[in-house]
């Protein structure tokens, strides 16, 4: 299977490693550490030399609680990132939520659009079915990021976040998107509690049905966090949960992920190149 975006078929054979840039100075787990655009672009050249197979700019932190960035706050932060970030020979995928934003980042030659709102807003659904072949990421939110983790989503999550995706995925393909450019995101922590997250991980062929390369993003997010302080019976911050990052992206792998996004990236493609020696083993031999 591949990923059809603006400059690349991502080949899906083997599982790919989107590296998360944050160009935001209230971001959680960086501090803003990448709050200049040289400071964001030296990122991303890291994280590409570390293995990543994607780039995913964002200029609006989703935490929850945050303030909504303001458009041209958001504008002025990624456009001079991904203006440079498309000459560095990877696919540039820009997290984004305004059709204003996936506009101009399309002007620039970004390859994926990821939005976190999976196209709900009609402008942004209209952004992405305008251009003739940018790849897309529809992620799963309920709620939105002010109220999702006062009111998480109630019973069994699984067949209503299938639902949401395939559907979100129909409305698209009815714009006239290829079902080739399409990646589907259960959106771990996006008004979900852990034991959901969790429940979708061990669950998460189930939302292999529709046919689509399923994306997943656990890195560093309270639900690890949750594991890891049970574990460790003090609470461990983002910075500190590499590992238990790492072992839920190779658990999501594992179970049918195409892509994960993660901000450790070396970290990531290290365990994933165990997964496929072992992965390249895997028929009997003499069998095939
Ligand atoms: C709190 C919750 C803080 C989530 C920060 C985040 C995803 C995404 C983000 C994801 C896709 C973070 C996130 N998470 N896009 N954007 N999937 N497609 O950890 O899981 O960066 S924001």
């Amino acid at each position: 299977m591949h990923w059809q975006t603006t400059r690349f078929q991502i080949d899906l054979s083997r599982p790919r490693v989107m590296g998360i840039v944050n160009v935001t100075p209230d971001s959680f787990s960086d501090g803003g550490r990448h709050a200049s655009p040289a400071t964001a672009l030296r990122h991303c050249e890291q994280l590409l030399k570390d293995g990543a197979h994607i780039l995913d700019i964002g200029g609006e932190s989703t935490r929850p609680g945050a303030p909504p960035l303001p458009l041209e706050e958001e504008l002025a932060r990624v456009l001079p990132v991904v203006g440079e970030a498309v000459r560095l020979g990877a696919p540039v995928s820009v997290d984004t939520y305004k059709p204003e934003v996936m506009r101009a980042v399309l002007d620039l030659g970004a390859d994926i659009i990821n939005d976190v709102w999976a196209l709900r807003r009609p402008a942004a659904l209209d952004a992405v079915a305008a251009h003739p072949s940018c790849g897309v990421c529809l992620m799963h939110m309920h709620g939105d990021p002010q109220t999702m983790q006062t009111a998480p989503m109630t019973g069994d999550a699984v067949p209503r976040v299938l639902h949401f995706l395939e559907q979100a995925a129909q409305v698209l393909q009815a714009q006239g998107v290829d079902k080739s450019r399409i990646v589907l995101d259960p959106g771990i922590g996006f008004g979900k509690t852990p034991a959901q997250n969790f429940a979708l991980l061990a669950r998460q062929q189930e939302l292999l049905a529709p046919g689509f390369p399923l994306l997943a993003g656990w890195s560093r997010k309270s639900s690890i966090g949750v594991a890891l302080q049970g574990a460790a019976k003090a609470s461990v911050p983002p910075g500190e949960r590499v590992i238990g990052s790492v072992a839920a992206a190779l658990l999501a792998v594992e179970r049918g992920a195409a892509i994960v996004r993660v901000h450790d990236v070396r970290e990531t493609v290290q365990a994933l190149a165990v997964w496929q020696a072992m992965q390249a083993q895997s028929t009997v031999a003499g069998s095939a």
